[in-house]
């Protein structure tokens, strides 16, 4: 690994001029990146784009009658575009079908609602090949080439049939599954075997890099020599990179005028009482109807501490053109509706259940308003909304995390934060207990060696390390002896 940092330094003095080419489904220009509901994955690259020439290229979230190829390309702030619209089935088989339906619930160990259809799996591979066809000609030789996401798992293997030579990376933003989940998949060796024509894949955390290793070995028979992995003549590095926030910017939004508006409207709605904040893309993976559960479990237990907080529950939705999110919906719409209905008093709400995305710096400033962050996902790769809050916190005064065990997160913020099992309403009404009584001093010890985190592994970091370690392959794959 040192040799190959070695390496990556030395090419980057030499080679300072290689554009970078991001290729993700959905393409965001940095100007938005301020208002409304961004995904995590929108947020960082905006950011990690500001500082390399280059391109972003993906779909533009348009349906045209008849799929032309033709490019469209914008310009903003310093970061170039290029996007194409796709059919209507495209849409339904490619981003509905098997990226949402099939894939998303597979990843996020939810084999139950996870659907095999051929159609899905067929449209998948014909918008990568679409991709491919229409990217391939952008592509200069000294271009690195780096895909996000799981939209896009065969586009490497699309490039490289399509001639190109370049240096290609890939990072995945969510879980990668445990092996005999994943061989539920009726394609999965397949889509394994494609992501061997990548040069470094990289991954949140070693627990989901260790499940794609496992897989690669015992299923496909690939060799394992520490990051390196082997499958006949070809070769893939793989890392664990956990991402971050653009922590700097986050904290100035946090003060902006915005935010401290945003604060004092939070503080003088709750009167006095502990704000509770939960900020998720309404999913069933964010484990929000065992948080609602947990949180009831919480006031049937300390009638004492009723009145004394409430739960803000920002939910914007999500993907509703598939059903599981529509029911989601209804799900959280029914429960929220019910506890309200059993504790509400006529001047207090426990839940306020808000469907509703707001702009960062407001969401910022309720954030720093709130005691208490409470973020159980059942399964996330990484969740930027656990550092967001912690970058937004008071120092002299900061709120408590709490923190599910299944988010990548856990492995960097673990220290500090609260962490419970989502699955168990008891451990989540326990740490809201745990939170409400903690001194001062211990949120503090505990907020530091969160920020540190915060601070260091930020989205510059996450996107320099896989920038250096891919520029890196690409010279390493050529002075190997091919086995
Ligand atoms: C995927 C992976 C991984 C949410 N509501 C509003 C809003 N947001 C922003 C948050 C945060 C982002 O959306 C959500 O990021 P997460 O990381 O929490 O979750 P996913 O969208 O599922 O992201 C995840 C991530 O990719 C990056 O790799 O961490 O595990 O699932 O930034 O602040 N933003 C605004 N208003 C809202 O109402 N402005």
């Amino acid at each position: 690994h040192d040799q190959l940092r070695r390496s990556a330094e030395q090419t980057l003095e030499r080679d300072p001029l290689s554009r970078l080419i991001i290729i993700s489904n959905r393409v965001s220009a940095p100007t938005d990146s301020k208002s409304g509901a961004q995904g995590g994955l929108a947020v960082a690259l905006s950011a990690a784009l500001r500082e390399y020439k280059g391109l972003w290229f993906g779909w533009s979230g348009e349906v045209t009658e008849k799929f032309s190829g033709h490019i469209n390309f914008q310009r903003n702030h310093g970061v170039t575009t290029a996007t194409v619209d796709l059919e209507e089935q495209d849409l339904e088989e490619y981003y509905n079908g098997y990226a949402n339906r099939t894939l998303w619930p597979l990843f996020h160990y939810r084999i139950d609602l996870a659907e095999y259809e051929r159609d899905f799996a067929g449209g998948y591979q014909r918008v990568n090949d679409r991709f491919a066809d229409t990217v391939r000609p952008l592509i200069e030789a000294d271009d690195i080439v780096w895909i996000q996401d799981y939209h896009m798992f065969p586009l490497g293997s699309a490039l490289r049939k399509r001639g190109c030579r370049n240096r290609i990376g890939f990072f995945l933003h969510i879980p990668w599954p445990p092996r005999r989940l994943l061989a539920v998949l009726p394609e999965a060796a397949e889509l394994v075997g494609h992501l061997f024509d990548y040069n470094v894949i990289g991954f949140h955390t070693d627990e989901w890099l260790e499940s794609f290793c496992d897989y690669a070995v015992d299923e496909l028979g690939a060799a394992r020599e520490g990051d390196t992995l082997t499958l006949g003549d070809r070769t893939l590095e793989v890392m664990a990179n956990p991402i971050g926030i653009d922590t700097t910017e986050f904290v100035e939004a946090s003060r902006s005028p915005t935010a401290r508006l945003a604060y004092r409207r939070m503080r003088d709605s709750a009167v006095g009482r502990d704000l509770i904040v939960g900020v998720d893309r309404l999913d069933y993976s964010k484990g929000l109807e065992e948080r609602f559960l947990g949180y009831e479990r919480f006031l049937q237990e300390h009638p004492e501490e009723r009145k004394e907080v409430f739960l803000l529950q920002i939910a914007p939705p999500s993907r509703g053109g598939v059903e599981s999110y529509q029911k989601i919906r209804t799900t959280l719409e029914g429960l929220s509706g019910r506890i309200n209905g059993a504790y509400a008093d006529v001047d207090w709400v426990p839940i306020r259940y808000v469907n509703q995305g707001y702009p960062r710096d407001q969401l910022a400033g309720i954030y720093r308003a709130a005691r208490i962050g409470l973020v159980t996902p059942l399964r996330d790769g990484m969740n930027l909304v656990a550092k967001e809050y912690v970058a937004a916190q008071d120092p002299e005064d900061p709120g408590v995390l709490i923190l599910s065990r299944f988010a990548g997160a856990a492995a960097q913020l673990g220290e500090g934060a609260v962490l419970v099992n989502p699955y168990s309403a008891e451990e989540i009404s326990d740490a809201i207990v745990v939170a409400l009584k903690m001194p001062r001093d211990e949120r503090i010890a505990r907020w530091r060696a969160m920020m540190a985190n915060v601070e260091a592994q930020d989205v510059r970091w996450w996107r320099k390390r896989f920038t250096d370690v891919l520029i890196g392959s690409g010279e390493a794959a050529e002075t190997l002896p091919s086995s």
